[in-house]
């Protein structure tokens, strides 16, 4: 029988490689473009963070056709118990679940389809007594139910919440720190979808901070908010500073980039 564990307790994870094309990500607004040379340094150090957390990390190779596929937590959602190939809501990504299912096939006995609608993984974000699903621009109702039939064939319970209006993702504003904490932009919070959580707020003009990255014991956290970093640090928080600057100019975060779960018999 296998042990309960923290929703972040995590042995496993699945990176994908930059492509050259990934300076052409896809982007809300213009603040300029990444280089494929610092994309990859990013990519590597992220790495090199996941596997000092005690994560044995997957690594695929690149595929030119898909800029964004570097950020493999998009196109399916992974648990102990099984995998979901999701349908990513941008033409452009719709895709890369292709790609990556014979990975997947390999790695876990149960592997689903979301039969209908989209979802994007980063509209996901996984606590202790439910799954939340953003509903955004990527993310519609139809995929939303979806995938909360096949989260209960895994054993899960879903809740469908809100993306604020011009949020690409639902957790590109929030994330999970501990059993009973949620870091969440001002914003978000004041939704009220985290009541039931201990609320940290990132201070005003750090936003993109609310993407942190809990794994077993650290918390990675992008390097570029010292003020996140500081009150999080105050928290008690094992911080380990990754470096965004170049993935947030395609809108991404440290969530994006990889699939994490707790693979048994291991
Ligand atoms: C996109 O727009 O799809 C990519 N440029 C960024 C994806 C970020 N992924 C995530 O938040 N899970």
């Amino acid at each position: 029988m296998s042990q309960a564990r923290s929703v972040y307790d995590f042995n496993s994870a699945i990176v994908r490689q930059p492509s050259r094309s990934v300076v052409d990500g896809l982007r809300a607004g213009e603040r300029g473009s990444p280089t494929y040379a610092g994309v990859q340094a990013e990519h590597e150090a992220y790495v090199a963070a996941l596997r000092d957390a005690g994560v044995q990390v997957t690594v695929l190779p690149a595929l030119e056709s898909f800029p964004d596929s570097i950020f493999v937590e998009d196109p399916a959602l992974v648990f102990t118990e099984g995998a979901i190939l999701l349908r990513p809501g941008a033409a452009s990504r719709s895709g890369e679940a292709a790609e990556i299912a014979p990975t997947l096939r390999g790695m876990f006995e149960t592997v689903l389809d979301l039969p209908a609608g989209f979802a994007d993984g980063g509209d996901i974000l996984v606590t202790p007594d439910s799954v939340m699903i953003g509903l955004s621009a990527r993310t519609d109702r139809a995929g939303a139910e979806a995938l909360a039939s096949c989260l209960d064939r895994l054993g899960r319970k879903a809740q469908l919440v809100a993306t604020p209006e011009g949020v690409l993702h639902f957790k590109t504003a929030s994330s999970l720190l501990d059993d009973e904490t949620m870091l969440s932009t001002a914003r978000l919070a004041r939704s009220g979808v985290f009541k039931d959580f201990r609320e940290i707020i990132v201070p005003e003009g750090e936003e993109p901070a609310a993407n942190a990255l809990r794994i077993n014991e650290i918390l990675m956290v992008p390097s570029e908010y010292p003020r996140t970093i500081e009150l999080l640090d105050k928290h008690g928080y094992k911080i380990v500073p990754v470096t965004t600057t170049q993935i947030e100019m395609i809108d991404a975060g440290l969530s994006c980039m990889s699939l994490r779960w707790y693979r048994n018999g291991k």
